[in-house]
């Protein structure tokens, strides 16, 4: 019962730290061993000593088990019509009992009223997760062939990436199924002296792709959205030079402080290098280092607050950093009333 117990705590161990295998190909019998067999025929005659004859060796060699497997890591890939280098990721293994790394030619099939352009292929580089054109290795070729080891751990991860047209429109699909096709051509009977090649894929989602083809499929979709920010701009009086409290009035020398709240309606995707421009109207000035955004001052010539004298005066806010999706930010200012 204890040994039982630990057998369990560490298969649970082994488990959370995500060091069990999915595949169990590395246990399988590799290809191309020989497995030697003989037998003993042991006998006596009329009282005889025993005496042993051995058969003759039976010797053959273990096949090839051909089974490449793709699988998804990013089933639905949200974009916005013009934007580039999008991407969905597919993993790659070895499934079989290949004694060298499988040979795989990677190819794709599309369906869908949206079709990307500039469609590549990238492996990841295991310096940063997820897709970086910079980082990740551009594979050459519209059919790239890529070399994979048995050893589940050694799974290659694939980005499909590709090019949203600009005169996409908000709804438009495209399925990419991404096909791993074994770069080995099946044996067509058992030469038990031979580690012959054997078809052992699943069947997979492209057209066609049948179990024990020697290829295998998974799909992926991209969607496109459309991002919009609105913004509504209020204005308050925050002194008025006369009141020493509220109600203040907006009389000459007034501060008045305007507020942006900029809203990003997208629930899908968050919006990049947001900036607000804002003419100082006539008779206002601009209170300097007044910029707020989301409760933070940010100084005039700061990254995110540019001041131009004018006339009229203008500034420009960037906010720091992506606005995310259902969020809405405020930017806070203030004039004085001439
Ligand atoms: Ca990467
Ligand atoms: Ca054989
Ligand atoms: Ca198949």
């Amino acid at each position: 019962m204890k040994y039982l117990s630990k057998l369990t705590i560490v298969f649970f161990l082994l488990t959370m730290a995500g060091a069990y295998p999915a595949f169990a190909a590395v246990t399988d019998t590799g290809a191309g061993i020989t497995i030697d067999n003989t037998a003993d025929i042991e006998f006596s005659v009329g009282g005889s000593p025993t005496t042993t004859v051995t058969s003759s060796t039976a010797s053959f060699v273990v096949d090839h088990k051909v089974r490449p497997v793709v699988a998804v890591s990013t089933t639905t890939q949200y974009v916005v019509a013009g934007s580039t280098s999008q991407y969905l990721g597919f993993t790659v293994t070895n499934d079989g009992n290949s004694a060298a790394a499988l040979p795989i030619v990677l190819s794709n099939e599309q369906a869908g009223a949206l079709v990307m352009t500039n469609i590549a292929y990238y492996q990841e580089d295991g310096t940063t997760p997820g897709f970086q054109a910079a980082e990740d290795t551009l594979l050459p070729g519209p059919t790239p062939t890529i070399n994979v080891d048995r050893d589940p751990a050694n799974a290659v991860t694939i980005y499909l990436v590709g090019d949203t047209p600009a005169g996409a429109t908000a709804g438009q699909t495209a399925t990419y199924h991404l096909i791993a096709t074994a770069n080995v051509t099946e044996a067509a009977t058992d030469d038990p002296a031979v580690s012959d090649d054997v078809y052992a894929d699943d069947a997979g989602t492209s057209t066609g792709d049948v179990a024990y083809n020697g290829l295998h499929s998974a799909n992926a979709l991209f969607e496109v959205v459309d991002v919009t920010l609105t913004a509504a701009k209020s204005s308050s009086v925050i002194s008025d030079g006369v009141n020493a409290a509220p109600p203040f009035f907006r009389i000459p020398g007034s501060v008045i402080e305007y507020r942006v709240e900029i809203t990003n309606t997208s629930a899908l995707l968050p919006a990049s290098n947001v900036t607000l421009t804002d003419a100082i109207p006539a008779n206002l000035t601009y209170v300097a280092d007044s910029v707020q955004i989301d409760g933070t001052a940010y100084a005039d010539g700061s990254a995110q607050v540019t001041y131009a004298a004018g006339p009229p005066e203008e500034i420009t806010v960037t906010l720091p950093a992506d606005l995310p999706v259902s969020t809405t930010i405020p930017i806070t200012f203030q004039v004085t009333i001439d």
